[in-house]
């Protein structure tokens, strides 16, 4: 529960080393512009910006046995385990800014191994337009952004599975997806074999963005971790426009605040992923300030003047 006595911790992961397109390495200095850190603060937070991680540069080379830069990205989720870990034991709520979303690997496997130790139940939402459940052997890019899911449920390259201590971070029934509309052909084949629940675009359209959250939410209770994974690609491409694989046809500007609303009435929220956020493609940092005034919500902003 986030109250004013909750400390978060900014972390920087600056890289674009599971992506396919450059740039969502300048990601956390384009929060940091568009004042994450002070926004929270006015919240009623304490705030540690604990800076950017350091690793390697992303090469840009081709992948080799169906992934792109394994070394590099298992460099980079090492640094973010660690940071995730070390805030989560100080008793903080660790808020990793991307960075692409692969580093969703280090950061939920280390929320994961702690949530674990303390006997709770962690449920993860992950907000995007993508499910990311390809595997090595599935991916028709390479590209690892497009992986974590399969990941954390125990599937994929060695090198990226168990970090949590157990071969799978998550087990299928922990995680909800919220806003997709772009599948592979084999993540559908996935998607059903593991049985995940999906609400897609389709499932929003029918039955209206608080129906779906409300779905998400049902049984998180007082002894539930919530960690929300924010792919901004999430939103429609019309209000965040700095991403490197928008995807036309998703939530708006309104609904997207809805979905933070509601996860911040649980009052569970223990941890946050904040990914895909490309500044070289954005339009005078409007993606950055769209993702901070969700964050805001996502904090209690409505909560605490209701
Ligand atoms: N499913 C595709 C595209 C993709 C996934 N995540 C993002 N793009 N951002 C893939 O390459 O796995
Ligand atoms: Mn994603
Ligand atoms: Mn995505």
């Amino acid at each position: 529960m986030t109250t004013s006595t909750t400390t978060l911790q900014l972390i920087g992961a600056p890289t674009d080393v599971g992506a396919s397109v450059r740039g969502a390495g300048m990601g956390p200095d384009a929060l940091r512009v568009a004042d994450i850190g002070g926004m929270l603060t006015r919240l009623g937070l304490q705030v540690i910006d604990a800076g950017n991680l350091a690793g390697p540069a992303t090469p840009w080379t081709a992948p080799a046995h169906g992934l792109r830069h394994l070394e590099e990205v298992v460099a980079w989720n090492r640094a973010v385990y660690q940071a995730v870990d070390t805030a989560l034991g100080a008793g903080h709520v660790p808020v990793m800014m991307g960075g692409d979303h692969c580093l969703a690997i280090g950061s939920i496997s280390a929320v994961a191994r702690h949530t674990r130790q303390r006997g709770k139940k962690l449920r993860v939402l992950w907000f995007d337009a993508h499910t990311d459940v390809n595997t090595d052997t599935t991916s028709p890019s390479g590209n690892i952004h497009g992986m974590p899911v399969a990941c954390l449920l125990g599937h994929g390259p060695a090198a990226l599975t168990g970090w949590s201590g157990e071969r799978a971070a998550l087990a299928p029934e922990a995680i909800r997806f919220i806003g997709i509309r772009s599948v592979d052909a084999d993540e559908k084949k996935a998607i059903r074999t593991l049985g995940l629940t999906v609400f897609d675009m389709r499932h929003i359209d029918e039955n209206g963005m608080r129906a779906a959250m409300a779905a998400a939410l049902a049984d998180v209770d007082e002894d539930t971790h919530l960690h929300v994974s924010f792919d901004l690609d999430c939103l429609d491409p019309d209000y965040a426009p700095g991403v490197g694989t928008g995807v036309r046809g998703g939530p708006t500007y309104r609904e997207m605040q809805l979905c933070m609303e509601m996860a911040a009435d649980t009052g569970r929220l223990g941890s946050l992923d904040v990914v895909e956020l490309n500044p070289a493609l954005d339009v005078r940092n409007r993606t950055a300030e769209v993702a901070v005034e969700l964050i805001e919500s996502l904090f209690g902003k409505s909560t605490l003047v209701r």
